[in-house]
């Protein structure tokens, strides 16, 4: 069978998904999009011998629409994955699922009524092998209990249209929600500290800021977030546990030794350095949506990191321990 997916919002990443789901990917064939931007919806449609519907609602209803990508503004998320939801259709909504975690408690409801797990979040790095390894050892128990993990989020630089939330918001929800998945526990409490700021950036930006979150057991999380760090896209994470520490390894797959000096390339952007990650992450999908089937972090996930930022987001305003707010997780999540 091949699922035949609806695009909504095609631009940088919903091409970048397009692409892969065309060419390595298999069971899946994206045969619809839509966009605010009409005229792009109508070029990629052309491109890739799709429809380009009017608007999402109408693609979302299409009878010729199994399921749905959401790669559209995350302000506009919520109305789409509701109606996907109402249509019985999977979605898979690109991060962050809403932008408040009012919207994303919205999402649990409607699907939770629906009685079926239909959303999937985009939290690609669940899906990086690094990543996966990394947890199959500390689930082990091989190293003991960890305590800490150290990570860091680089970029080479950001636009001027990142706004001084998004350090929190777009770029450290991927460090919450990958440590959510790789300790199995939530966090209870977020605090910001703010180093001397680079000054290779916007004068609204905090750059760069540490993210330090507690969890329930008390694994102390420190997140470098360096958004115009200029020498590349650069993701670092180590876990420190009771008798060893574990680490990703660095990025590149060769080094190269020329004139007295051994060197390696630095990825540019996420979509290069998690290239792999993303093919997993959607093959997985498609191939659960062809067996009816839920794949990848749930609507609880995507609420849970809304509610981890957030208290981040006011911790970088704020002095101090700001803790985190959440409801129970229901069952249907368990
Ligand atoms: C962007 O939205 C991403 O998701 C990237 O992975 C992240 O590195 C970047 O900071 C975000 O703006």
């Amino acid at each position: 069978m091949t699922v035949r997916i609806g695009m909504i919002g095609p631009g940088g990443m919903g091409q970048a998904h397009i692409d892969r789901i065309h060419t390595v990917i298999a069971g899946g064939r994206v045969v619809a999009v839509s966009d605010v931007n009409a005229d792009n919806a109508q070029a990629v449609a052309e491109r890739i011998g799709a429809v380009a519907h009017a608007g999402s609602a109408e693609l979302i209803s299409s009878p010729e629409v199994d399921a749905v990508m959401i790669c559209s503004f995350g302000p506009a998320h919520e109305v789409d994955v509701l109606a996907c939801i109402a249509a019985g259709k999977p979605v898979f909504c690109e991060k962050p699922l809403t932008p408040t975690a009012d919207a994303a408690l919205r999402i649990m409801d409607a699907e939770q009524a629906a009685g079926r797990k239909l959303v999937t979040v985009g939290f690609m790095r669940r899906f990086d092998a690094g990543y996966r390894q990394m947890k199959a050892l500390l689930d082990s128990g091989d190293l003991g209990e960890t305590l800490m993990v150290h990570c860091a989020h680089r970029n080479p630089t950001v636009p001027e249209i990142y706004t001084w939330d998004m350090a929190i918001n777009d770029t450290a929800i991927h460090e919450v929600d990958t440590m959510r998945w790789l300790l199995g526990e939530e966090f209870v409490s977020a605090r910001v500290d703010t180093p001397k700021k680079t000054s290779l950036r916007f004068p609204h930006l905090q750059d760069p800021l540490v993210l330090i979150l507690t969890s329930e057991s008390g694994v102390r999380v420190d997140d470098e977030i360096f958004v115009n760090c200029q020498f590349g896209y650069d993701i670092r994470c180590e876990a420190v546990a009771e008798k060893g520490a574990v680490s990703l390894a660095d990025q590149n797959v060769i080094d190269v030794r020329s004139g007295f000096r051994a060197s390696n390339a630095i990825t540019r952007d996420h979509n290069e350095r998690f290239w792999g990650a993303f093919v997993t992450e959607v093959q997985e999908w498609i191939s659960a949506v062809a067996r009816g089937e839920h794949t990848g972090s749930t609507s609880w996930d995507g609420y849970a990191a809304a509610c981890v930022c957030d208290a981040g987001v006011q911790a970088l305003t704020e002095d101090g321990e700001v803790a985190v707010e959440m409801i129970e997780k229901p069952a249907f999540y368990a």
